[in-house]
């Protein structure tokens, strides 16, 4: 598969091309896809402008109509996109296809929210005059997204920016392009006038900056590591035009598990939550946070159900955690493991790089106990298959340790007390907070997003959205 920039329409050739290699087997090359500069960029960037006036002010069942196409298109091609996704990405298979079919849901909620756009029309405080409060399209969005939901997450940034009325260009992940590429035919066939959406590929550092330091963009979509994120809101806030921005970044997310927790569920909570996807998701808990009545028992079955979670390819029927997704993040990963170890945790399962049947990133799931809250293991997200428990003496301790951290993404809590559920759900300082259930694997239709340093700007997804990737306008209005 060779990919190509998408710039007003047309199918742009690169001039550079590097490859887009499969982390279960590293002898495949999944696809060659350009390596974009500013030129594209630029290019980009005008199409969208010409395109966006006419797009916001498009007629909305016309804009339903296309959404609606881009998420049966997507939903015909699943399998072969999640086939996709699982090569490039290590996610397996059937976590790529669920992955693809909530893509497609997303782009079908967003069809629907075009013929849902409402106003307010307010009686004013001065006589003879009326307001109108509407929300307009913000103009040219650039979306930056990342490798670990190739899919979902530049469909739930790209559906409602569209849905909304504005344009957009889009930079996929360098690690995952080739589903960005296929997400972008399936837009391209859905009868979007051209310049409407765009992709160039390429470098965070070249493209993604570009796109950040560029006039004409209005809006910065963003998800990726807190470091590239602190960069894109000084840029945003430091260029000329004051662009607005939406940040989604790290989480080091608590799961409290107290004495009185169902244990099959909390086991399973905790093993869906922090392994599946490889631990690659913000929103996987990495700190699971267990009163002492409960502890061995909850350690000895979780290294039970480790033991029984197959590590392997992303194509294999039986393999439950796929590989790290590249070389540099398997590193890191051991690096973290090591240094859990030299500053006091204990190793209680997995933490080392597997051969597996092909040559690949495989590392085996890692869970580590006596981990104390200020270690590096339980402050800093590590993005992988690396999870410790924390011990707690009682619930408000649990609470106490679940809140200390500079993340807010998710929280979650395990238990069959009322009480402790319903004041953690109040209490717990994150932005989403599940009770018996993952941290990870959330609903489309609901806002997303968290607090400190994991989330900045407007919540994603759902009706939420409308508030990134729209503007506010009030008009007054003196009749006479
Ligand atoms: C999920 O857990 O369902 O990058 C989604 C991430 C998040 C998405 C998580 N933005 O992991």
């Amino acid at each position: 598969m060779n990919g190509q920039h998408y710039i007003g329409g047309a199918w742009i050739d690169g001039l550079d091309y590097q490859p887009d290699i499969n982390p279960s087997d590293t002898r495949e090359v999944v696809g060659q896809f350009p390596i974009g500069g500013v030129d594209e960029v630029d290019a980009a960037v005008a199409a969208a402008l010409s395109a966006s006036h006419a797009w916001a002010r498009s007629n909305i069942q016309h804009r339903h109509d296309i959404l609606r196409r881009v998420a049966d298109g997507i939903a015909a091609q699943a399998d072969r996109i999640a086939n996709v996704l699982a090569r490039e990405e290590g996610k397996p298979l059937a976590e790529a296809l669920a992955e693809v079919n909530r893509a497609s849901q997303i782009f079908s909620f967003f069809a629907g929210e075009c013929l849902r756009l409402t106003g307010e029309k307010l009686p004013s405080v001065r006589d003879g005059v009326e307001v109108e409060v509407t929300r307009e399209p913000v103009g040219v969005v650039g979306v930056i997204a990342p490798w670990n939901f190739p899919i979902a997450i530049p469909a739930w940034k790209i559906a409602p920016a569209l849905a909304y009325g504005n344009a957009v260009v889009f930079k996929p992940a360098d690690l995952a392009p080739a589903t960005s590429l296929l997400l972008a035919r399936i837009i391209d066939g859905a009868g979007l006038p051209p310049g409407v959406f765009n992709l160039v590929f390429g470098k965070g550092r070249v493209v993604g900056n570009a796109i950040v330091s560029h006039p004409g963009v209005d809006a910065i979509s963003f998800t990726g590591s807190v470091n590239v994120g602190r960069g894109i809101a000084a840029d945003c806030v430091a260029g000329p035009s004051m662009k607005k921005f939406q940040l989604e970044m790290g989480g080091k997310n608590p799961l409290v598990v107290l004495d009185d927790a169902d244990l099959d569920l909390a086991v399973s909570v905790a093993l869906n939550g922090a392994y599946l996807s490889t631990g690659q998701r913000c929103t996987a808990p990495e700190r699971f946070i267990v009163t002492d009545g409960v502890h061995d028992r909850f350690v000895a079955r979780l290294v039970d159900g480790l033991r029984a979670m197959k590590v392997g390819h992303a194509l294999a029927p039986d393999t439950v955690i796929g590989p790290v997704v590249s070389e540099a993040q398997l590193e890191s990963n051991l690096g973290f493991v090591q240094r859990g170890r030299e500053e006091g945790a204990k190793l209680v399962f997995g933490g080392e790089p597997v051969t597996g049947e092909t040559p690949g990133f495989y590392m085996t799931p890692a869970l580590f106990t006596d981990a104390d809250n200020a270690m590096e293991l339980a402050r800093d997200e590590i993005f992988g298959p690396v999870a410790c428990v924390i011990r707690a003496r009682d619930y408000d301790h649990a609470l106490a340790l679940a809140n200390d951290t500079p993340f807010g993404l998710t929280a979650g809590i395990c238990t069959s007390s009322l009480k402790h559920a319903a004041h953690f759900r109040r209490n717990s300082r994150a932005g989403m907070v599940m009770v018996n259930l993952p941290t990870a694997g959330v609903d489309y239709h609901v806002p997303f997003g968290g607090r400190g340093s994991s989330s900045y700007g407007a919540r994603e997804q759902g009706r939420y959205a409308a508030e990134f990737f729209t503007s506010v306008k009030t008009a007054y209005l003196y009749a006479g």
